[in-house]
């Protein structure tokens, strides 16, 4: 993550000054770079807010609508700028509205320094007012978590947590501070950064023997295939990794988090893996006779049925956690490691080469993809429109430049299947958790952490629904972040598998929406609504060129399935593309 430049002058003119526990808190912040805090304030952590009142002009903080939305924006922020989210909530009900988004960021490898109020020490215990047990509730669910009683503690605590959730495989940290600590004065003698912890390796050393036995697999292989992770993104590692497929002239093929590591349309980029992947990388991924894993954990919706998963390959697995070596996928090559490392090293030692009848292998499977689904999904000969055929558009008004944020669902799969992206950190989206409620509090984040870029938050019906209340914080902040609800009336990925695996026993998927236009309006948004698709591209451009935030609904097919798609239960080629297969 981003490297931490702490000038003398910052740590020494703070020497020795007494400050309350509040203001250490906030030095650490101004000290480590931070410039928007997303956060919800209350009893518990009122001495901090108190304390902020002085910092306005160090540091911006958001006021978000809900805590959830809070730790989505800040995650939005993390993936959007590479450097840490932070965010605030308050003891009790505000500590506990952050848990799904720390498990979020958990899974998805997301770095985030959470400062959470607590009651008094002394009440600690005591079912005390806005009292939960919050250290023991987010421990699964977070890289570190500590709860600071005394104010002393503050600097290198915090300087601890930025350092365990940047550093490694990042993740979501949780500071708890009783009101006591932030009330406290104490002698402060400067922020020092930390940059080592006993026991924590948060860069394993390369082993140079591992880097040559995979070379060698390389260098053997008739029919070698990548696939890449968000490690590519998260390690900074993309111009690395580009050097080594393009030398290597082997295919890769992307999880929905590596998504816009590799330009889209770079000519060895072969698609998306997975559940809802394409149908070539799928389907090879059982022929290949070497795999090359990098950054990627071989989540299940990757693999499918991990006993009919790529047996008949070699496995080099690149990653950075030792954890995921062997966890779900036997390796024959671990290369333990920062893929900004170990990269280059065996970019080195790989043979120039081109594999051209293998990649012929996966144009064929393309062609017939694009047959059977993508020209019938993006040129519908029906009245109706398809969520593709509005991505269609959306990436020829974009040119592939925005960042393209997503909630949860069919409209995720679809746009994380069809949107460009001709640079990284462009596909923002809740992978491992599948939390609904991710896109627009994550789209608002995403915005402040990348200023400068268009920001299009795509959501379904239901998923907008969760955390609309967001809406508020685009009015009050003013930011420029465009929302486009793909309107099924229904629950629509839920509603799919009903279709396909309960005999279309439809059970409660069914929602109703308000009118988003108006409610839109009550939040002084901009916004249109269009079931035609003759308006489809001036909305979409309308939307795009709108100075400020803006939302356009689409009313799309009500019962479109998105394909191909691996089946619960089977193995990644057994990829069906239609539902007549399934
Ligand atoms: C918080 C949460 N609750 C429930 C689910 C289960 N779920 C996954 S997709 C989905 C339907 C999403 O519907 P919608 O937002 O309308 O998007 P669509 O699939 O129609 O594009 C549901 C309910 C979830 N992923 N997250």
């Amino acid at each position: 993550m981003e490297t931490l430049e702490l000038t003398e002058e910052v740590i020494k003119t703070k020497a020795t000054q007494t400050l309350s526990g509040s203001q250490a808190v906030l030095e650490a912040f101004v000290a480590e770079g931070v410039d928007t805090i997303f956060g919800y304030p209350g009893g518990a952590i009122m001495p901090i807010y108190d304390a902020l009142y002085d910092y306005h002009d160090k540091l911006k903080h958001i006021l978000v609508r809900h805590e959830q939305g809070g730790i989505h924006a800040g995650q939005g922020y993390a993936r959007s700028s590479g450097k840490v989210g932070v965010v605030f909530a308050t003891s009790g009900p505000g500590a506990t509205n952050l848990v799904t988004g720390l498990a979020d960021a958990m899974i998805d490898s997301t770095p985030l320094v959470c400062v959470t109020g607590q009651v008094f020490a002394h009440l600690l215990g005591t079912d005390a007012f806005q009292e939960v047990d919050v250290i023991n509730i987010t421990t699964p669910v977070t890289k570190w978590n500590y709860q600071v009683t005394d104010a002393n503690e503050i600097p290198h605590i915090l300087a601890k947590a930025f350092f365990i959730a940047r550093t490694g495989r990042p993740g979501p940290v949780l500071i708890d501070i009783t009101k006591n600590a932030q009330l406290q004065k104490f002698e402060y003698s400067g922020y020092t950064p930390c940059n080592h912890i006993r026991s924590y390796r948060p860069k394993p050393i390369v082993r140079k023997e591992y880097i040559q036995q995979a070379a060698e697999l390389i260098n053997q292989a008739k029919k070698p295939f990548i696939i890449f992770g968000q490690g590519v993104i998260l390690g900074k590692a993309e111009k690395e990794f580009k050097e080594f497929v393009e030398k290597s002239g082997i295919p890769a093929a992307w999880t929905i988090l590596g998504l816009s590591a590799l330009p889209t349309d770079h000519p060895l980029n072969v698609g998306m893996l997975g559940m809802h992947g394409n149908y070539g990388p799928n389907v090879l991924t059982n022929e290949c006779d070497v795999l090359i894993a990098v950054g990627m954990r071989f989540d299940d919706r990757v693999t499918g049925r991990l006993d009919k998963y790529a047996k008949q390959a070699k496995v080099i697995h690149l990653d950075i956690d030792p954890a995921e070596i062997d966890k779900n996928v036997k390796t024959t090559v671990p290369v333990w490691g920062d893929c900004k490392e170990t990269l280059p090293l065996l970019t080195q030692l790989v043979e120039a080469k081109q594999h051209t009848d293998w990649h012929n292998q996966f144009k064929a499977y393309s062609q017939k993809e694009n047959e059977v689904v993508i020209q019938k999904e993006m040129h519908p000969t029906t009245e109706e429109m398809t969520m593709a055929e509005v991505l269609n558009v959306l990436n020829e008004l974009t040119n592939g430049d925005a960042i393209i944020v997503t909630d949860v669902g069919q409209h995720q799969m679809v746009a994380c299947r069809y949107a460009k992206f001709n640079q990284s950190k462009s596909n923002i989206t809740s992978g491992g958790a599948g939390t609904m409620g991710f896109g627009l509090p994550a789209a608002i984040g995403a915005k402040f952490g990348a200023p400068e870029r268009p920001v299009v938050a795509i959501i379904g019906d239901g998923g907008i629904q969760m955390t609309i209340q967001e809406f508020g914080t685009i009015m009050q902040t003013g930011i420029n972040v465009k929302i486009l609800i793909l309107n099924n009336q229904f629950l629509g990925m839920v509603r799919q598998w009903q279709q396909l695996f309960h005999d279309k026993r439809y059970s409660f998927v069914d929602i109703e929406s308000p009118d988003y236009v108006m409610v839109a309006k009550g939040y002084r948004i901009e916004g249109a609504k269009i079931n035609q698709r003759a308006d489809l591209k001036n909305a979409l451009s309308t939307m795009l060129n709108h100075d400020g935030s803006y939302m356009l609904e689409v009313m799309v097919a009500k019962e479109d399935n998105v394909f191909p798609m691996v089946p619960q239960g089977r193995g990644v080629s057994e990829i069906v593309l239609s539902k007549d297969q399934v």
